[in-house]
């Protein structure tokens, strides 16, 4: 076959992210009011501010708002772990990232799957927060391997989309067609099932372990358990969800609102219970799916990390048990501390910024000085913030136990295992603050080249 018949893998991702929001939106009504609810707000929050979108359509953000979704799901082996990481690569998505749950009382950890370069980010950044169950961490036996039995008896992938996975590696990409089965199989992996694999004692006993141990072992897959569109105004979106009839979270997690946005604020409208039938004609309930609301920011370096992570726990003692508002203000106060201006956050090398040539530095001539700075004052380059791409441990610890009723056990806590984590993978996660340094680098050595020519 010759290669120009291949559909790039930026299609594909495109595709199947479009065929699992509307398979959710399906399966989950609640979502359908979510898109709605923000797509309002985003369209009210542009119109107030024509500047903002300007600035979204110079950065090639505006285009990628309306289809920007993330996903979560839970998986229970490593072999599940490994063939997603192939199933996700024929997408373009690699792992990026080492997020260890286990300190926050949640037995998993997990990566985000998702595209990693500028073109294929503009195009459709999707992700999934992809998490593995530990196991190891339940402490009684008879239970560990009662899962683990359970779970060795499952094949989260159809046979349909094993072949094309293996296909795509084969020819190195699929050609339309392939490409068009894939995502239908491919998204069955994804779908919710009514369907327990076991009896209803047997779910009982998971659960009482922990509730994610019963949702990651008794279902024939993992089903997505929230897909999160992007908002610009995540504090307007959080007001609104009440009168649209969704139980919202109580506090947004991450930073406070900002005049320069970072890293990434996330809020849920709670799980909902899901008619289920167990093994032997049992019926019950089963609450897994949610959903969520992102606002994205500037990436950090990793001192603006650093800071912001302290500035975090400082806040955290003094937020507790504050309803969202006075939660906002006072995380707002200790937040001052941040420099709230892109050249400080520049200067500083608290954040990432990618660096273009103005009209003005296209028809300069050759010979310039070599400080970004200057030449901005100058008006010959402009610096735009490389979104967030990634996410925060504390927020996603947050996000689990606003849906597990606020179940977690401290066991589990200090139990981060990155080597085990990579050796079910198959593969090392990519570093994420080493891709936003090398898009940066990379912006300067071509705007720098520009000017010398
Ligand atoms: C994942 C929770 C984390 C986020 O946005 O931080 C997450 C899960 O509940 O499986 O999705
Ligand atoms: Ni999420």
């Amino acid at each position: 076959m010759s290669n120009t018949s291949l559909v790039s893998p930026d299609e594909i991702r495109d595709r199947f992210s479009t065929a699992m929001s509307a398979m959710y939106q399906a399966e989950v009504p609640q979502y359908e009011t979510l898109l709605a609810l923000v797509a309002q707000v985003n369209r009210e929050t542009l119109e107030r501010d024509p500047a903002l979108a300007e600035r979204l359509r110079a950065h090639d953000e505006l285009n990628r708002l309306g289809v920007e979704r993330h996903g979560a799901i839970r998986v229970g082996t490593a072999d599940e772990l490994a063939m997603l990481r192939r199933l996700f690569a024929v997408m373009g998505m690699q792992p990026v990232g080492y997020y260890d749950l286990s300190q926050a009382g949640v037995p998993v950890h997990s990566t985000a799957f998702r595209p990693v370069d500028d073109a294929a980010l503009a195009r459709n950044p999707f992700r999934v927060f992809t998490s593995l169950l530990r196991l190891e961490l339940i402490e009684r036996p008879a239970l560990r391997e009662r899962a683990e039995a359970i779970l060795a008896e499952r094949d989260i992938f159809t046979p349909g989309a094993r072949k094309l996975i293996a296909l795509s590696e084969a020819q190195g990409g699929l050609d339309d067609d392939q490409a068009e089965r894939f995502v239908s199989e491919a998204l069955e992996t994804f779908r919710w099932h009514r369907d327990a694999t076991v009896d209803l004692d047997t779910y009982e006993a998971l659960h009482a372990e922990h509730r994610l141990i019963a949702d990651v072992v008794c279902f024939r897959g993992p089903h997505i358990n929230h897909l999160t569109p992007r908002t610009l105004d995540i504090d307007e979106v959080q007001a609104r969800m009440p009168a649209a009839g969704m139980n919202a979270k109580d506090v947004i997690e991450g930073p406070p609102r900002r005049d320069c946005p970072i890293l990434l604020r996330q809020t849920s409208f709670k799980a909902l219970e899901e008619p289920t039938r167990f093994k032997g004609e049992r019926r019950g309930t089963h609450t897994a799916r949610f959903g969520e609301i992102e606002q994205r920011g500037v990436a950090l370096t990793e001192k603006g990390r650093a800071l912001y992570d302290r500035l975090l726990g400082v806040s955290r003692e003094k937020t507790h048990r504050l309803a969202n508002e006075a939660h906002q203000r006072v995380l707002a106060e200790v937040f001052a501390a941040f420099p709230d201006s892109e050249a400080v956050l520049r200067r500083e090398g608290l954040a990432f910024f990618e660096y273009r040539l103005t009209d003005a530095g296209r028809a300069a001539e050759a010979g310039h000085e070599t400080d970004l700075e200057a030449l901005i004052e100058q008006g010959l380059v402009t610096a735009r913030p490389i979104t967030y791409e990634d996410f925060l441990p504390v927020s996603a610890a947050g996000i689990f136990q606003s849906n597990l009723g606020g179940a977690q056990n401290d066991a589990y806590d200090g139990q981060a295992n990155r080597e085990a984590f990579e050796s079910a993978l198959g593969a090392a996660v990519t570093d994420e603050f080493a891709l936003y340094a090398e898009r940066e680098a990379a912006s300067k050595e071509r705007v720098l080249k520009a000017l010398r020519r």
